[in-house]
């Protein structure tokens, strides 16, 4: 396995150089970030990416994300025009040497929580969900304050867009799907990137939205819409994992495989619907870390693994989820687990 660290670019308080000094950090996960969803990426903007990481060390081999425009979620006249974007962007990425990108499907909204700064007893805080919550809020009446969503719709554009979502329903967001993968995994192919689809995060639908990539029933349909190695999965344990009836090691024997890339990260069940993040070890909260690492390792994987989001501790400040120290002890973690497992195999 290789170890990563998410890295926001220029501008991300956790600099290059801090992540280049986490013990066995093998590279960056990063994006062009000034660039709109269902745009091209200039050449010149990846190999920056590229330059700017090896400088310290770093390789820049996987991507996070290249963006689905909402336009071809929603299969409209624009979506054949859009694909075409996507599909250049992903041989560009493969000219530049990146090997896995990392997308998701997730109508409208991206991950969603009810807290960023949840209070927990050690004084550290973190994000936290709580459907009750969430559901209390109505989109449509534009009182909607959620982390995790493009806060530049106005308040018509989110309307129109989520009624059409409605409109549309599960089995045409399958049917869009798998429009764009037939076009994608091809290309992915000739460039020899792997595709790794983002479970939906939380794994359901809500506000009359469609989510499907939410269990292990849905990811082996999706895995065989294009069965193709290249058309793949990031197995998510906090996303999948925020459904008890989730079984992660269960998915992750099946699908090792084709589990290109994973994102490591551990919750705590406090209720129904109901979680907050917590350390990255096992005995933090309610998935079995070791477990997950275990059944990926004994089935052949040998991806790229990130720690998830962290908590703020230690009085650090900065982007929700994603400060340095949490992060960091995660990965420390992480290089153990699978270290131990390895070598024990
Ligand atoms: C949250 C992330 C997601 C993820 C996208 C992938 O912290 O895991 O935002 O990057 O869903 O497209």
């Amino acid at each position: 396995m290789k170890l990563t660290f998410r890295w926001y670019g220029q501008d991300d308080p956790v600099t290059l150089e801090k992540i280049s000094q986490i013990p066995t950090m093998s590279g960056i996960v990063s994006a062009v970030y000034d660039v709109k969803p269902g745009g091209v990426w200039s050449m010149e903007s990846i190999e920056k990416i590229k330059k700017d990481a090896a400088a310290h060390g770093l390789e820049f081999e996987v991507v996070e994300s290249v963006p689905v425009p909402e336009d071809i979620k929603l299969g409209t006249e624009k979506a054949p025009e859009l694909i075409a974007n996507y599909c250049e962007n992903v041989r560009r990425l493969g000219k530049a040497g990146v090997k896995c990108i990392c997308y998701n499907f997730m109508p409208v909204f991206d991950w969603l929580r009810s807290e960023l700064e949840h209070q927990q007893p050690d004084g550290a805080n973190a994000l936290a969900y709580d459907e009750e919550t969430v559901l209390a809020m109505d989109p449509l009446k534009g009182d909607l304050a959620l982390p995790g969503w493009d806060a530049s719709y106005t308040k018509e554009e989110l309307k129109d867009l989520i009624n059409a979502y409605k409109e549309m329903g599960e089995e045409q967001l399958w049917k869009n799907l798998e429009t764009f993968l037939k076009a994608v995994i091809p290309v992915a192919h000739e460039a020899g990137v792997n595709m790794a689809i983002h479970p939906d995060d939380p794994p359901w639908g809500m506000f009359g939205l469609p989510r499907i990539i939410t269990n292990a029933e849905h990811l082996r349909r999706f895995l065989n819409l294009v069965p193709m190695k290249e058309n793949g999965l990031t197995l998510c344990t906090g996303s999948l994992g925020a459904n008890p009836d989730n079984d992660l090691i269960a998915m992750c024997t099946e699908f090792a495989d084709r589990i290109h890339f994973l994102h490591l990260r551990n919750i705590k069940y406090t209720g129904n619907r109901k979680f907050e993040e917590v350390g990255h070890p096992t005995e933090c909260g309610s998935i079995d870390m070791f477990g997950v690492a275990k059944a990926l390792v004994d089935n052949g994987f040998d991806g790229y693994v990130r720690p998830d989001h962290g908590r703020m501790i230690w009085g650090e400040t900065g982007r929700y989820g994603y400060g340095l120290f949490d992060r960091a002890l995660g990965a420390t973690y992480i290089a153990g687990l699978f270290e131990a497992i390895e070598k024990t195999k």
